[in-house]
Formats: C-alpha cells, sequence, structure tokens
C-alpha cells in the first residue's frame, strides 16, 4: 500500500512538473525558492538561497513573472526590489510569525525614545515596517549591516536572538526587540546534548536565530548559506544540524557523501511547509495570489533593502 502511494505520488509530481515546465515558458517565469521549502519546489526551482540570496536574483532577473516560494515577506521584498514584475506565491497564509511580532506603531514610539539610534531591520519584517527602517539585514550579513550604520546606537528589530548574537561582536549600543524564530526558539540544550551523545563524532552548526545558551553550543554559528558552505569544506563527515530542516535539501546535495542529523525533529517552520508542488502549479496557471505593496510603503522600504544590498 505504501509503495503504491509512494508510486501515485511520484507520477503525480512527473505530471505537475511537466504543466509546470510549459507554464513557465509561456509567462517567462522565474521559481525562486527558500531553502526551507518542501523538497519537491527544491527539486524544479530555478534558483535556491537564503533570503539575501534570494531578493539579489528578484532585483536582477529579467523573468517578467516571479514565483517565490517562501513565506510572504521574502514575495513582498521581491516585489519591492523588482516592481515591474509580477510576483506570485503559491500560498498567501505562507506567512512568518516573527515578521508579526513587530508592527508599525511599537516601532515608532521606540523610535521616539531613542531618537539617535539608527534601525536595522532583519528582513523577516513586513513591508510596513521594513518602511519605517534605515536598513534591513539578513542572518548573512547582519553583523556587517550593524556595523556599517553611521550611529552609536542601533534599533533591532524583530530577532531577540540573532540581536544578542551580533551584539556580541560589535561595539554598537543595540536596543534589542523582543521577537524570536518559534521554530529556531524551540530548540534546547537538552535536544543538543541528547544529539550528540547519539553522535559523538558530529560537529553542531547552528543558526543565530536560536536561543544564545543553544547557539553557545555551536562548533559553526551562521546564516543557511553560511553552514551549507561550512559543511561543504569542513573535513568533519557527520554534522547535526540547528536550522529548519528544509535546508537537509541543499547540505546533501552539496555533500552527498556526509552525514546530516537534524537536532530535533521539531525544526520544521509549518509556514514554510505549506507551500507544496500542486500550489506552485496553480499560482502560476491562475497567477494569484499575486503580491502588492502601496506606491508609498513600497519606495521607503525600497531604500532600506537597497542600503542592505550596497553593504560590502
Ligand atoms: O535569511 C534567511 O533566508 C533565513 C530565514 C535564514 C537563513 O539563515 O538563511
Ligand atoms: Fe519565520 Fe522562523 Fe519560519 Fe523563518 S523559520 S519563516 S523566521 S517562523
Amino acid at each position: 500500500m505504501e509503495a503504491l502511494a509512494l508510486q501515485h505520488k511520484a507520477e503525480q509530481n512527473r505530471v505537475l512538473r511537466e504543466r509546470l515546465a510549459q507554464l513557465k515558458k509561456e509567462r517567462n517565469a522565474i521559481i525562486l525558492a527558500h531553502y526551507y521549502q518542501r523538497d519537491e519546489i527544491q527539486e524544479i526551482a530555478d534558483f535556491r538561497g537564503d533570503s539575501f540570496l534570494l531578493a539579489q536574483k528578484a532585483a536582477s532577473t529579467d523573468a517578467d513573472v516571479i514565483v517565490f516560494c517562501g513565506v510572504h515577506f521574502m514575495g513582498e521584498s521581491a516585489k519591492i526590489l523588482a516592481p515591474t514584475k509580477t510576483v506570485i506565491i503559491p500560498d498567501e497564509r505562507a506567512g512568518c510569525p516573527m515578521a508579526d511580532m513587530v508592527n508599525v506603531e511599537g516601532l515608532r514610539a521606540l523610535k521616539r525614545q531613542h531618537p539617535n539610534a539608527k534601525v536595522v531591520a532583519y528582513i523577516n519584517t513586513s513591508a510596513e515596517v521594513k518602511s519605517e527602517t534605515d536598513i534591513c539585514c539578513t542572518s548573512a550579513n547582519a553583523l556587517k549591516v550593524v556595523n556599517s550604520v553611521d550611529s552609536d546606537e542601533v534599533i533591532w528589530v524583530p530577532d531577540k536572538n540573532l540581536g544578542d548574537y551580533v551584539s556580541k561582536f560589535t561595539n554598537k549600543k543595540m536596543i534589542i526587540w523582543e521577537g524570536y524564530c518559534n521554530t529556531h526558539d524551540m530548540l534546547t540544550i537538552k535536544d543538543v546534548e541528547e544529539m550528540k551523545r547519539l553522535h559523538p563524532n558530529a560537529q553542531f552548526v547552528v543558526h543565530p536565530e536560536c536561543r544564545p545558551e543553544v547557539v553557545a553550543m555551536g562548533d559553526f554559528v551562521g546564516s543557511t548559506t553560511a553552514i551549507i558552505k561550512y559543511c561543504k569544506e569542513s573535513p568533519c563527515q557527520e554534522f547535526i544540524v540547528g536550522t529548519e530542516d528544509g535546508t537537509g535539501y541543499q547540505l546533501r546535495l552539496n555533500s552527498p557523501d556526509k552525514q546530516f542529523h537534524f537536532a530535533t525533529k521539531y525544526l520544521v517552520c509549518p509556514n514554510m511547509k505549506v507551500n507544496n508542488l500542486k500550489k506552485v502549479v496553480k499560482a502560476l496557471e491562475t497567477m494569484k495570489p499575486e503580491i502588492y505593496v502601496p506606491d508609498h510603503v513600497a519606495e521607503q522600504a525600497r531604500q532600506s533593502l537597497e542600503r542592505m544590498l550596497l553593504v560590502k
């Protein structure tokens, strides 16, 4: 029964992939997929990456349509950076709870309390929040961005864990918002200890969205892109991975002979997993749901994103 179900699924996916190839040609579309997407989406993507690489790609593509497979704020960032393109997403319910933890009113109040601070926003924020900030960053460039601003004080939104990590390496005074990623924040010292016991030869590679005490256990700390690069280049053959489980796709692709154990079975972002191959095909068929960002919001937010893309 199990084998039959798998066969049926494989056949369904084959038909979907054929339809997708046809639609992509008709619409001159490009499919961008975040490393946290399901394997069936990463397999058909024209480009896979973290939010920084995907933002860069959206800004430079000559496709007419961008199908953005990730969560809502990423689709918005693509639209802001490529305003003349049509940006569609597989399912508008794919949001990011961390991005929803900060709103414009709260941020404005904090800015009034710290009038000399520059505002650095993790890209995991809504377009409205970005429009209230000086510069965006991702986990791949957070420290560089914080160090690049011309003020001694930085308001940091929304991830307290990444903020805490960055604050250890900068001389800037950081005023840190209390947001966090429900998925990464779930990982505990106990989970990692247990995995280390089971895999004593493995190194622990961890994303800075995890809790500080878990990050402190890392043999390597970095963004998904940095983790993927580190695991590929390291002589070590076995890793315990402290980031969302979709990253396994690119880790295994780059390092097929190495072993990757995810630090807990709970490192699965339910929002990222709302998307599937069927929805990608449907979105391109119907050209819906489409991302819209009001012009006045997009203009302000674009400055913040473009400043990030210029940081070397
Ligand atoms: O920046 C991103 O894409 C996220 C959410 C994680 C990472 O480190 O790549
Ligand atoms: Fe948001 Fe965390 Fe999911 Fe990333 S993994 S989209 S930060 S909830």
